[in-house]
Order: structure tokens, then C-alpha cells, then sequence
């Protein structure tokens, strides 16, 4: 695990070996801590060189191994006998030293980088802070407001801001153990004393209580409820104000808050979880490492309306061939220059080149005959895709993967309508598709592993969590959005204002309530839904309108207020009230509140006192109750692909896991018994009937997140 090597003749060379990342694993600590003894006690070894085996440095403690019984030497001391040493030791960094790895480098005396390299001490979000000196020694080194802003954020620094900053001492371009071992051999027999930074003082700093407080406040606002930025705040500040053991002190007390905490476990499930959702598996026993994808080197998009601008964007960053259709020549200029202004802002923010050449713009959809795969983003309208698929199959060459951008539209429909369904899977992006980060992609029964393959790759190449899910009505995300949307409704019904339902999620960590997030996407969306849906009764402004239809408990209220042209912020007007039309500041409406009276009024309502937990318990146990039907029917293939769609695309609080994960921290039991009592409540909401498989996991012992796919796979076989 950490192998020992003397190389010219007076170096001892340390190489972590723990394969993927050199993660500090119990071995490897006993690796680190047997090398070094050997390193010091052999007198020919000058100075030591540690690193780490296949190209990178180390990423960190074994997060593997957190909430186990701990075993083998502990880092600290590990850490300390390193920087103690009276011989010279060199970090050589190439890959990435994160973390414990970053730390275990801060304790050698000199590191060398490779400028490929990246540095970091993101333990902040996997909801910890850098509790192997990490706190305390980073501002010693590069100063408190530097240390402050890599720690809270958790960001990794190329090498060459690392050497401005004063982490890594040299930065190479070629052999870095190479570069390591002339280093160590230059500097063999000087004097350590200054080498040492836990001797040194943190760098003086004016005004420290202000910027403290400053700092303090903008973690609070932007941490939403975590509170790991926080701690590290607080390390930071020990760092600066106490003598080193001291700080070392705080920073262990600080830390074992952390690890016991909800939210640590939440983060490092959702960090495990990210990484799953790339080992996709489909119903028919097709998965990710027996379906190979086929190349993509050019690709198309059609329709450049918002969704296909974004789209165009993601493609063309990532260094494809992309051609843009649009028939109307109108939009195909606008759509020309807004395309070409995201990749120009694009790039200045990447410090990169943009792409204005990789996208060829056309009105003729025959221009896509020699592309790899498509993406349609044009209207949702099954007639006109349907349409636009005929036209592709006729058009492209054999083997062009056909996907669709719908978010509402049947997915296997469209693909009967083509010769070749077996090309043809979902893209679902999320708006603006150039930033936003979850991709659904969506198969039918007749999708080739092959085409899931493909666009599961070409989204990791865009960065995008991509997560394959089976088709249904709303996929996963919009699927489970349903109940929650409408619980909020059935609260305003009943005495709950806009403003209050949206503070007890925002409290919860979401960044915008219910009402909020809808005003910002337009009420008209689900308005057209619901039309679609034969949901909306025209004129109900003017009567009693139905408050129950097709067979179960309905809201009229967003339908009512789009008859008012009530659209939300384009319109000045939403649930809220803002300046003018576009304005983004909600403010309290007047009208909305006489309105809700007078809706109450008309139809009997006694408005009643709801607190935040009902707000909380309805609208999310609605929305989690869901996500097991999702589960039951196989359309996600484990808690974590349906916690993955919600933490990156929905605002889900990350340091709560995601719906599922929050399921299992409050425990089955309970929401069942939740769920049964609003049941009882509300017996013509049908989103309130607990789902038969949560009832069989509470039967069988609520067994923990880690052990559903086992359980739901046990619970199908007997059924
Ligand atoms: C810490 O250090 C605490 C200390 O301050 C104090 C303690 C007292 N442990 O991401 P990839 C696995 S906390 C265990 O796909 P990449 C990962 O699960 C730690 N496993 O590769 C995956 O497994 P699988 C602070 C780890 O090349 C495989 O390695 N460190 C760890 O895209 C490949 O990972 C961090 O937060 C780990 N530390 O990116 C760094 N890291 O194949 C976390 C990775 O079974 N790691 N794995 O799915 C990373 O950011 C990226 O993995 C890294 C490589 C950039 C290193």
C-alpha cells in the first residue's frame, strides 16, 4: 500500500499505491507510517520524496471507510512525524492531492506540482472539514482570506494558481517524481525549521473580527442550512486567533460534530450515489459495462428555441461538430446570435477559445444526413415531432441515434413511428441546457443498450449527471413534482399563503418554495398541461368551479389565476407581485391573499392554522411517496438514480441527500404512518395512498437505503 524504493542513490522514494485515487486507507496509513520510519532510520537516505502511483497524487482520506470502526495509525500523528523529520521531504503532486492527500503534502516540506495537477481541501462537501491539520495549517501557508475561500468552497486550484498562491513550490511540465527527486536531492541537509508550517503564525491580517463576520455571513446565506461551511469558518478562525495545538483542538472538536452529523452521511451518499448512477442497469438486464457506445463526432440539434440553444451550446463545449436546424429564418438569426454570445461568455469564463466554428447553422433539415445522433427540441407537440422523426429517419444515415428533448411527451410513441426504434431514446435537459446539470435520459423497451450507452456518454462528456430512467409520464422528476405541486395547492386551499409554504422549503434548504419556482417558470406551463390533460374547465373564473375532477381532489387556483393573465414574473403578476413585468423581487400581493379569501369563501373553506412541518410532511412525503411508486414500477433502477435527478436538477438539498436518502434518515415507519394519517385526512387524494412497496419495506424491517435494490428485488420475487 505504500511502497519503498532508494532511487540516486541517497533519495528514499515513498509510492502510495491504493488504486483508483491512493485514497488514505487504513494500509496505506500503516504504509506511510512504516516508509517513513524506514526513510529516516537508514543513513544513507538524505531526503524522501513521496507519491503516489499512476499518475496522482492522492484524493484523500478513504471516504470508504467513514462511519466504520476506524482501524490503523491515525492521520495526525502520521502527518506530524512527517513534518518533524530531520530529513527533507518532498510531496510529488501530479493528478490530484485532495483532502487528507493535499494534507499529508502541506506536512512534507516542499511540494512540486505537475501542471497538470489540481489541489483542493473539498471536504466541506462531503459535509467535513480538513481535520488532518488541513484547517490549520492552509492559512499559516497562503493566509487566512485565500485559506477561507478554498476550504468553504471546497474548489480545486490548477497548479499554477496553487504556485501563485504559495501551496506547491515548483510547478513542472515533465517527469514530476523526476522533478521531485533533483529537488530533494538540492535541498538535502538545509535547515527545516522554516519548512514546518505548523510553527509558523498565520500571516498577519487587518481587521480580522470584520472579515470573519463578513465571511460568516455570506456562508450562512449561501450554505442554505448546511453546516459544514460553517465549522470551517469556525477552524479557520482557530487557525488565526490560537496557538497551533489549540487550533488542532478546535479543529478535532469541530470535526467530530461533522462526522456524527445527518448531514456528513447525507453528502458522501450523495457523493457514492453520483457515481453509481453511471453503472446504469435496464429492466431487460442491459447495463453500462456490457453495452458499448458508439462514437459521436457530429451531432444535430433541430429546433433552436430556448431548450435548443442550450442544447447546441452543451454540444458544441465539448468540442463536437454540431449543425443547428431551424426553418424559420427569423429565428434561425436570433437563435445565430444568441448561440454564438452563450459560447463567447462560455469561454471567457473558461479561459478557453469559443467554438463558434463547430456549429453550422441551417434551415434544411437535410443537412443532418451525415451526423452521429440528433437531438429534436422543437414544440411539444406530438404531431409536429412525430413529424420531424419521420423527416430524420428518411434523412440520416443508418445508425443515427434519434433523441427527443420532451419532458411531457411519450418517448415510445414517438420511437413506433420510426423504422428503427431501437435508436431512439430521450435527452431530457433542463433549463438553460448549457448549465443546468442533470440529463434523463430515457429508454423504452425497444432502445438498443447501445443508443442508452451513447447518449449516457455523450452527457458525461457535457458534464452532466445523466441518469437513465425508463419512460413514463413525467419520467422521474416532473413525475414526483406532480403530488408536491398540488399538495402546495390543497394547502393554500385550506388557510396556508404562498408565503408561508415557500418559507418552510426554503428553510429546508430548497432554494425556492413552491410558489417562487413557479412564478420564475411561468404558471401558463402547467396551465398548458393541465389543458392537455382535459383538467381545465374554461370559465371557471366567472363560477363555482369543480374541485373535484376526473375522479380525485382538484385545485383550480393556478388555473383561475392564468385566466387573470396572472403568469408569474413575466407578467409582473404570479403568486406574487413584482415591480414590473420580468422583475425577479416577489413581493407580497394583496390581491392574491383577498382572492384566496374569496375562493375560500365560495366554496365553504374554513382557513385553519398550518405549520411548516404539515407544509413539509404533505408536500414531500407526497412527492417521496412517488418516487417508491417509481421504484415498484422499475422506471428508476435504485434510490440513488431518483436522488441524483433531484439534487442536481430540482434544488433538493444536497446535504440532505436527496428525497429517498431523507426517507430512510426519517425512517419508513414514519412517513408510512404519515402518509396514512393525511390518507385518512384527504381520502380523494390518491398521491396520499401509501405506496404498496414502502408499506412491504416497513413490513420487512425498513431495511436501509443500501440494502432497497436488494429488498425490492426479494419483495418482486415473491409477488
Ligand atoms: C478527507 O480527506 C478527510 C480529511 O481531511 C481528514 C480525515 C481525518 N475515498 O471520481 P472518480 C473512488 S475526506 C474512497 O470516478 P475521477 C470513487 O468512489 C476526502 N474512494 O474518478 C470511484 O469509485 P468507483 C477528501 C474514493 O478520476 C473511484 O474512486 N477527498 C475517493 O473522475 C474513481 O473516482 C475528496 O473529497 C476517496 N477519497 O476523479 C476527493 N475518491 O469507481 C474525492 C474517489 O467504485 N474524490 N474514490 O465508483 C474526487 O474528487 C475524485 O474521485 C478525484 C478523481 C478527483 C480524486
Amino acid at each position: 500500500m505504500a511502497e519503498y524504493n532508494r532511487v540516486s542513490e541517497c533519495v528514499g522514494l515513498i509510492t502510495l499505491r491504493n488504486p483508483p485515487v491512493n485514497a488514505l486507507s487504513a494500509a496505506v496509513r500503516q504504509g506511510i507510517v512504516d516508509t517513513v520510519q524506514r526513510a529516516l532510520s537508514d543513513p544513507n537516505v538524505k531526503s524522501v520524496v513521496i507519491c503516489g502511483q499512476n499518475g496522482i497524487f492522492c484524493g484523500g482520506a478513504d471516504i470508504k471507510e467513514f462511519g466504520s470502526n476506524m482501524t490503523g495509525p491515525p492521520l495526525i500523528p502520521m502527518i506530524h512525524a512527517i513534518e518533524s523529520a530531520n530529513k527533507p521531504v518532498v510531496a510529488a503532486i501530479e493528478g490530484s492531492a485532495l483532502g487528507g492527500g493535499l494534507e499529508l503534502a502541506l506536512g512534507c516540506h516542499y511540494r512540486i506540482a505537475h501542471s497538470k495537477a489540481r489541489l483542493g481541501l473539498p471536504e466541506v462537501s462531503l459535509g467535513l472539514l480538513p481535520a488532518a491539520g488541513g484547517s490549520q495549517r492552509l492559512p499559516r501557508l497562503i493566509g487566512v482570506p485565500a485559506a477561507l475561500n478554498l476550504i468553504t468552497t471546497g474548489r480545486h486550484v490548477t497548479a499554477a494558481e496553487a504556485l501563485q498562491l504559495g501551496i506547491v513550490d515548483q510547478v513542472t511540465d515533465h517527469n514530476t517524481v523526476a522533478a521531485a527527486v533533483k529537488f530533494a536531492l538540492s535541498v538535502a541537509g538545509r535547515s527545516l525549521d522554516p519548512r514546518r508550517i505548523s510553527t509558523h503564525p498565520c500571516p498577519q491580517q487587518p481587521d480580522l473580527d470584520a472579515l470573519f463576520e463578513e465571511v460568516m455571513q455570506k456562508v450562512r446565506q449561501s450554505a442554505r442550512g448546511a453546516i459544514a461551511p460553517i465549522a470551517c469558518v469556525q477552524a479557520v478562525r482557530a487557525a488565526a486567533t490560537l496557538p497551533y495545538a489549540q487550533g488542532m483542538e478546535r479543529e478535532r472538536e469541530l470535526m467530530a460534530t461533522l462526522f456524527t452529523s445527518g448531514q456528513a452521511r447525507a453528502l458522501q451518499y450523495c457523493f457514492f450515489a453520483e457515481r453509481a448512477v453511471g453503472r446504469w442497469r435496464m429492466p431487460s438486464g442491459a447495463r453500462w459495462d456490457t453495452s458499448k457506445p458508439r462514437p459521436v463526432h457530429k451531432a444535430a440539434v433541430i429546433g433552436l428555441g430556448t431548450m435548443g440553444r442550450g442544447i447546441t451550446v452543451a454540444l458544441a463545449q465539448t468540442g463536437l461538430s454540431v449543425i443547428a436546424v431551424e426553418t424559420q429564418e427569423k429565428q434561425l438569426m436570433e437563435a445565430k446570435q444568441a448561440i454564438s454570445g452563450m459560447l463567447e461568455r462560455g469561454a471567457k469564463r473558461r479561459g478557453v477559445a469559443p467554438a463558434l466554428d463547430g456549429v453550422i447553422y441551417s434551415q434544411n433539415i437535410q443537412a443532418v444526413a451525415d451526423v452521429d445522433l440528433v437531438i429534436e427540441a422543437v414544440f411539444e407537440d406530438i404531431a409536429l415531432k412525430t413529424k420531424v422523426f419521420q423527416q430524420l429517419s428518411a434523412v440520416c444515415k443508418p445508425g443515427t441515434l434519434l433523441c427527443t428533448n420532451t419532458s411531457a411527451l411519450d418517448v415510445d410513441q414517438l420511437a413506433s413511428e420510426t423504422p428503427n426504434p431501437e435508436l431512439v431514446v430521450g435527452m431530457h435537459f433542463f433549463a438553460p441546457a448549457h448549465v443546468m446539470k442533470l440529463l434523463e435520459v430515457v429508454y423504452g423497451p425497444r432502445s438498443s443498450p447501445q443508443a442508452v450507452a451513447t447518449a449516457m456518454q455523450l452527457g458525461k462528456k457535457m458534464g452532466k449527471a445523466s441518469v437513465a430512467v425508463g419512460n413514463c409520464r413525467g419520467f422521474v422528476g416532473n413525475r414526483m413534482l406532480k403530488p408536491y405541486i398540488e399538495e402546495a395547492f390543497f394547502l393554500l386551499e385550506e388557510g396556508a399563503t404562498p408565503e408561508l409554504v415557500d418559507q418552510a422549503l426554503e428553510e429546508f434548504g430548497f432554494p425556492m418554495g413552491v410558489f417562487r419556482m413557479s412564478d420564475l417558470s411561468g404558471l401558463d406551463v402547467g396551465w398548458r398541461v393541465r389543458k392537455g390533460d382535459g383538467l381545465v374547465e374554461p370559465g371557471t373564473a366567472s363560477g363555482r368551479s369543480a374541485r373535484i375532477r376526473q375522479g380525485r381532489r382538484y385545485s383550480p387556483l393556478g388555473d383561475l389565476l392564468c385566466e387573470e393573465g396572472h403568469f408569474g414574473q413575466k407578467t409582473g403578476r404570479g403568486w406574487y407581485q413584482y415591480d414590473k413585468p420580468g422583475s425577479r423581487v416577489a413581493r407580497f400581493d394583496p390581491w392574491l391573499h383577498s382572492f384566496l379569501g374569496a375562493y375560500r369563501a365560495q366554496h365553504g373553506l374554513v382557513a385553519r392554522r398550518i405549520d411548516h412541518q404539515e407544509v413539509l410532511e404533505r408536500c414531500l412525503y407526497a412527492l417521496i411517496n412517488e418516487g417508491f411508486h417509481i421504484l415498484d414500477d422499475g422506471i428508476a433502477a435504485g434510490p440513488e438514480d431518483i436522488d441524483v435527478i433531484y439534487v442536481s436538477g430540482y434544488g433538493w438539498p444536497r446535504h440532505r441527500g436527496g428525497p429517498m436518502f431523507y426517507a430512510n434518515m426519517v425512517g419508513l415507519a414514519k412517513v408510512l404512518e404519515r402518509l396514512e394519517h393525511y390518507q385518512q385526512l384527504h381520502p380523494e387524494v390518491p398521491h396520499l395512498q401509501p405506496s404498496s412497496l414502502l408499506r412491504r419495506l416497513v413490513a420487512s424491517g425498513s431495511p436501509p437505503i443500501h440494502k432497497w435494490g436488494e429488498a425490492i428485488k426479494k419483495l418482486h420475487s415473491q409477488l
